[in-house]
């Protein structure tokens, strides 16, 4: 019934509609009674980042001496402060960005002695999950701490010890001690974290190489394919399992562009991404002057470190699928060592994994 009758309201708009044209006055705009998405489609990745860890302070003793009934002045009883809390990181995989790190991180304070000898409770520790492979600096710029495995810590800032309450104080000679001790006051520390991907080859290349096609080609990560520049906006990490149980990790890396190392496009920072690979693979897009692209991404890479510059590379050719790319991967081939790919066909690809294994068995490199 409802539906015949929404069809009849239809039918009569429509006769209404071409009346309403035929006399040439102008049809309201519909708006669409769907509420608007409120969801930020703004996406952020925080590869570095400067924090101040503030350690928490120890509790204040107490000063109190006990009254009791049968003994009016029974000796000193104030108990001891509790300890303030640490700023721990800790490593651990589930987290892949410091998206969550805030640049001020404060553990709470130990709480103060009570009289009848109540020392004060310790304050937790504060734990920041940080991915694995984050570096850490201190204000000079020198590392001092590298979180390469799950679990492992770095003690950012420490609490400050609780302050002894009278009761401490109490010896054969003072009976009645009228000080104790103020809680010691936490550390404060700055600190720069940056994530170093621990992935054990990294893929540059252009935007549009097909970076990202065969990440998911050879291996179960998934990043987004699409034919526009700048799809990939952080590094992703896929595994390759070989028979004898080996994994090998490789990275995907935001694609670079001429003048990244002056900041163009998405500049060359994701390299620190790099920067732990033994190898790198440089991917060229058949499809667009192989040859130049290679020189531009040598370059660049060079610009951000010499020594990076220096890990074995592999030279891999994508789209050899198509007429273009095969021309110029014959081309390339007659000139220097390269593998010709088609990442969407899944075209020679297993040529290329096991040069990726040869790289990862370098003996020197491990
Ligand atoms: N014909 C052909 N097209 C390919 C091949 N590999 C990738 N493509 C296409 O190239 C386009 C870009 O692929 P992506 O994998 O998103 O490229 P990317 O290097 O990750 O690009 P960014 O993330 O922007 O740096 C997509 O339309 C793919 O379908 C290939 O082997 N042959
Ligand atoms: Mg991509």
């Amino acid at each position: 019934m409802k539906l015949l009758g929404l069809f009849r309201i239809l039918t009569i708009n429509t006769t209404t509609v071409c009346r309403q044209y035929s006399s040439d006055t102008v049809p309201r705009a519909l708006r669409s009674l769907k509420a608007k998405s409120t969801k930020n489609t703004v996406q952020y990745y925080v590869d570095s980042c400067r924090v101040r860890t503030i350690g928490g302070n120890g509790g204040d003793g107490c000063i109190s001496f006990l009254h009791a009934w049968c003994k009016d002045q029974a000796g000193p009883n104030g108990g001891d402060g509790g300890h303030g809390g640490h700023v721990i990181f800790q490593a651990t995989h589930s987290k892949k960005s410091l998206n969550h790190c805030n640049s001020v991180i404060q553990a709470k304070h130990g709480e103060k002695g009570f009289s009848k000898d109540c020392d004060g409770k310790n304050a937790q520790h504060i734990i920041v999950p940080v991915p694995l492979g984050t570096i850490i600096r201190n204000e000079l710029g020198q590392v001092v701490g590298d979180l390469q495995e799950e679990g492992m810590m770095f003690l950012a800032a420490r609490g400050g010890a609780g302050g002894r309450g009278n009761k401490f104080f109490l010896t054969d000679t003072e009976q009645s001690p009228l000080i104790a001790e103020y809680g010691a006051e936490g550390e404060t520390n700055h600190y720069y974290l940056e994530v170093r991907s621990m992935a054990h080859m990294g893929l540059i290349g252009f935007p549009n190489a097909g970076k990202s096609t065969l990440l998911r080609a050879i291996t179960r990560a998934r990043p987004t394919v699409a034919p526009y520049p700048f799809t990939t906006l952080r590094p992703h990490i896929g595994m390759i399992p070989y028979d004898d149980y080996e994994q090998v990790a490789i990275a995907d890396l935001p694609g670079l562009i001429p003048g990244s190392h002056k900041n163009y496009g998405l500049g060359i920072q994701f390299l620190q991404h790099a920067e732990r690979c033994r190898g790198l693979i440089f991917l060229l897009d058949g499809s667009d002057n192989p040859k130049e692209q290679y020189e531009i991404l040598s370059h660049e890479v060079k610009q951000y470190s010499e020594q990076l510059s220096t890990r074995p590379r592999c030279i891999v050719v994508n789209k050899i699928d198509v007429p273009e790319g095969k021309k110029s991967y014959q081309e390339l081939s007659s000139e220097m060592q390269v593998i010709g790919i088609s990442a969407k066909t899944g075209n020679n690809l297993s040529e290329l994994l096991s040069v990726v294994r040869k790289i990862y068995d370098s003996d020197d490199n491990k």
